[in-house]
């Protein structure tokens, strides 16, 4: 161990005052055990653990890890969760993720057990030559092995993570663009049908579904964690991915990269259906909302919001801002951030800017209230 610590110029490094004891002027280096580290004594350069927690300062310890552990895991499920997978992709990425973390948890505990047997002295004085076989075993040829297992493995799991692999064509075709700070949402059904929606998915359970990705500004990232990986949205390319949901359930795909003030703001709402579920919802997407007809339509075209809006079944066709032909029906509004209600809506109509910094849809507080209520109350009706 002296050879090595005296060669190294790492231990030189690490053994620089980092924390001055209060009663002597000795420099610690304080670690989960207190460690200390004497640097005026040059002929043993680390000393063991002189002051070893009692056992009182190690329980608290040992809860701290606890409720470390605990609250970190408890970010691990939820609708948004790379852990709690809910389709076959999310599944094999979470499989990938176990075997990496359990890989590099044996490789660090051997590490820990060789550094803490070096620091308690056990190994004493080796020469030059075991010095060397050390290196050699530790730093080259174990390391190697290690990735080349790790990534080995990774590249095994590859096939199934990529799209179209595991099966035939697929069912549903949705085609998903980014924009600041919204998703536009076209589905392309079997046979020729397609309709438009926006900051909505919706999945039938164990068919295959294929995404075609796209920008129209900035990079954008599509990451519904439960269900499967993650894919850029990059402005004049156009990306895949495909995926099976496996089980019902509502999830949450927030856009995963940063694409301007908003970008935190800007979630996709995904629920996944049994297949019949699916057939019906898609057949109503197909129509105008039976809420069409309801008064306040007229102040909607009135007010110019068709000008960048499209309502299926009225004069509004514009594919500026979000489809709002079924509005009513989402859970959400302004792409996952807000509870839909006629008040929700109503707010929005009159502040976006205040709700969503930066979005590209202007302010409407100069409409008459009565006028933005109705006009709310219509788009909820609208399912
Ligand atoms: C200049 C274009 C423009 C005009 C005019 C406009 N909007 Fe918008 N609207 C947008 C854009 C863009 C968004 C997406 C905002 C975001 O989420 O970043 C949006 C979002 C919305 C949303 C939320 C949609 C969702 O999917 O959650 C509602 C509701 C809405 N607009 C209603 C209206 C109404 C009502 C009017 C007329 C009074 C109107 N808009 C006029 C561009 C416009
Ligand atoms: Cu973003």
């Amino acid at each position: 161990m002296a050879a090595i610590s005296e060669s190294s110029g790492i231990l030189t490094a690490v053994s620089k005052p980092l924390r001055t004891n209060q009663e002597g002027n000795r420099p610690l280096l304080h670690g989960l055990w207190s460690l200390e580290v004497d640097i005026s004594d040059r002929s043993k350069n680390i000393v063991a653990a002189s002051n070893r927690p009692t056992n009182s300062k190690c329980i608290y310890q040992c809860r701290c890890i606890i409720l470390f552990l605990g609250l970190a895991l408890w970010g691990c499920s939820g609708q948004q969760s790379a852990l709690e997978p809910s389709g076959e992709e999310a599944a094999s990425v979470a499989q990938l993720f176990w075997a990496m973390l359990g890989g590099g948890a044996v490789i660090w505990l051997g590490l820990m057990a060789l550094l803490a047997t070096a620091i308690r002295g056990k190994l004493g004085p080796i020469d030059n030559r075991a010095a060397t076989q050390l290196v050699f075993w530790g730093g080259a040829v174990l390391p190697s092995a290690a990735l080349v297992g790790l990534l080995g493995y990774a590249l095994w799991l590859m096939p199934g993570l990529r799209p179209f692999a595991n099966s035939g064509a697929p069912q549903v075709i949705i085609e998903v663009t980014g924009r600041q700070f919204w998703w536009d949402v076209i589905y392309r059904l079997p046979g020729g049908v397609q309709f438009r929606t926006a900051n909505e998915i919706v999945l039938p359970v164990g068919q295959r579904v294929e995404f075609s990705l796209k920008s129209t500004d900035v990079i954008h990232s599509f990451w519904i964690p439960s269900l499967a990986g993650k894919v850029d949205m990059i402005p004049g390319r156009t990306n895949r991915l495909s995926l099976v949901a496996t089980k019902e359930g509502r999830f949450r795909g927030p856009c995963a990269e940063y694409c301007g003030t908003s970008h935190a703001l800007m979630a996709v709402e995904v629920t996944s259906l049994p297949v019949q579920e699916f057939a019906l919802w898609t057949e109503r997407r197909k129509q105008p909302s039976p809420g069409v007809f309801a008064p306040g339509s007229e102040l909607f075209e009135k007010h110019g919001c068709g000008s960048c809006h499209r309502v299926e079944g009225t004069s509004a066709a514009s594919r500026f801002g979000p489809d709002l032909s079924h509005l009513g029906s989402r859970n959400t509004l302004g792409a996952g951030i807000l509870p839909n209600t006629p008040e929700t809506i109503s707010s929005f109509i009159v502040r976006p800017d205040a709700i969503k910094p930066g979005t590209h849809m202007p302010a409407f507080d100069m409409l008459p209230p009565d006028d933005i209520r109705s006009i709310a109350v219509w788009l909820k009706g609208l399912e």
